[in-house]
């Protein structure tokens, strides 16, 4: 429920952004903790703080033109969301999935916002992508591609300003094209501009694993205060992409046993544990699909082509690929099959009803905004790294992201209790994270 002074804050949202669904449920979900916040210190509400977080500093949407590898001239749409700078340059991934309009990009640089300020680090919130879709393209193509659509980001960005990193369908390979053509355009070695970087040309170790790892070390912690671990655990993992990939790895480190993971054509049930060297090879070398997954890994494994992963009976689930991919029956399967932990590797995967099955149930729920941090946060250390001219050991830069989870984790659970929620994550990450926005948005006056 909304508190009776936020709902014309909302009513604004929806009035000035309209068909942006997802953008509204962001919002909503973050407004409906912060009624906890304004009853306590009712300051909060003054000079239209929260409307002022609600709306975006500057939102960049551009022609992309690119040619194919048979000459045809194609036309895609490109998008930068800056959403909020108070904090430090805007920072947040870039997604190219066919799906992508204004309304997803928004969502996931208000996400971001919050996200951002519970890392603890300089970095404000903004979020960008496009709606070509790197599905059977050639390298060329996504070459031509990258390039074109880095010619207009270029002049929105720099390392003081903006720094984009990977999201779906972005990874090394795209940043490397992008990092170079504003390389060739600006002149400059500017190696904060961008982060996920190769390790040759400026980029941090742990940065590809960190978003499934830092989600596994906070949902371990989270585990901890229940005298349980992942030892032992049967876990679902949606996707198969960067954030699924080092989810499993780091729980198969751990002593658990991933069964299930999956993509958008359907998931794969090995009851032995998913052989991670095998998806891999798979899906970061080959591109291929996760039914080559079973086709290669033989008898024992099955593939369900689109299915719901949710239906397997497990103790833990991890979405990993996207948003709404968990809804209020999904969620209804995992609790009936026993599951003790939802944690959310992917950006708003929980649709708000499943959110409130899961709470309902007093299972542990560790939403996106706080669990998938590590990504973002790494990120940070990758630009502190390029400011000092520095490159730090894969044991130094796990080790600080470990602690910057745990950080997190104690953050949250701290506000959660401290607002008569004990365990809440989701109140614990929005209220958080809205506090050191707003405090120091209040700081710098009306901006
Ligand atoms: P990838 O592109 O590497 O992988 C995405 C995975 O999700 C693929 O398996 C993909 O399947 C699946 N997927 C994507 N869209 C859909 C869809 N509409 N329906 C079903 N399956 C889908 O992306 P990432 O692993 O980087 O990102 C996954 C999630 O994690 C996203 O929500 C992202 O915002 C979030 N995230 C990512 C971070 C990062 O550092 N990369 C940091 C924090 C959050 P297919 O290949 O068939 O499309
Ligand atoms: O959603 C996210 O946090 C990301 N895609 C990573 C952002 C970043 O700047 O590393």
């Amino acid at each position: 429920m909304l508190d009776e002074k936020l709902e014309p804050i909302y009513a604004e949202v929806l009035r000035r952004n309209p068909g942006e669904d997802e953008f509204h449920q962001a919002v909503r979900e973050v407004l409906e903790s912060l009624g906890a916040v304004i009853a306590k210190h009712p300051g909060y509400a003054d000079n239209a703080l929260i409307e002022r977080i609600c709306e975006p500093e500057r939102q960049i949407i551009f022609r992309v033109p690119w040619v194919t590898d048979t000459g045809e001239v194609q036309i895609n749409r490109g998008f930068r969301v800056q959403f909020n700078s108070v904090l430090g340059p805007y920072k947040g991934g870039l997604r190219f999935h066919p799906s992508v309009m204004l309304g997803t990009v928004k969502f996931l640089g208000f996400e971001q916002v919050f996200k951002n300020a519970l890392t603890g680090m300089p970095i404000g919130g903004g979020k960008g992508g496009s709606d070509f879709d790197p599905k059977g393209r050639s390298n060329g193509e996504i070459m031509r591609f990258c390039q074109s659509f880095m010619t207009e980001l270029s002049r929105h960005l720099g390392e003081h300003t903006d720094v984009p990193a990977g999201d779906i369908g972005v990874g090394r390979r795209e940043l490397g094209y992008m990092f170079g053509q504003y390389k060739r355009m600006s002149n400059r070695y500017e190696s904060g501009v961008l982060t996920g970087k190769g390790l040759t040309w400026g980029g941090s170790r742990v940065r590809t694993e960190a978003t499934g790892y830092g989600a596994v070390f906070f949902v371990e912690r989270a585990l901890a205060t229940r005298k349980q671990g992942f030892e032992g655990k049967k876990v679902l993992v949606s996707g198969s992409g960067n954030v699924a990939i080092y989810t499993i790895e780091k729980i198969h480190q751990l002593g658990g046993r991933v069964i299930a993971c999956s993509d958008s054509s359907g998931y794969v049930v090995d009851n032995a544990g998913i052989d991670l060297a095998l998806l891999k090879d798979i899906k970061e070398t080959k591109r291929g699909r996760i039914g080559d997954y079973a086709i290669a890994r033989g008898t024992g494994t099955t593939f369900v082509p689109g299915g719901r992963l949710w239906d397997v009976p497990a103790d833990i689930a991890m979405p990993s690929a996207t948003q709404n991919e968990l809804n209020g029956q999904d969620a209804r399967t995992l609790v009936k099959n026993g599951v003790i932990a939802v944690g959310e590797g992917a950006n708003m995967p929980s649709t708000p009803e499943a959110v409130r099955v899961f709470q309902d149930a007093g299972i542990i729920f560790a939403p996106g905004k706080a669990a998938n941090a590590g990504g973002v946060a790494t990120s940070a250390l990758e630009m502190q790294q390029n400011a000092s001219r520095d490159s730090w050991s894969f044991e130094v830069t796990e080790q600080k992201l470990a602690t910057i989870m745990k950080d997190i984790h104690d953050r949250c659970a701290e506000v959660a209790d401290e607002y008569g929620s004990p365990g809440n994550y989701v109140l614990g990450a929005n209220v958080a994270g809205f506090i050191r926005v707003a405090d120091a948005m209040d700081a710098l006056g009306v901006i």
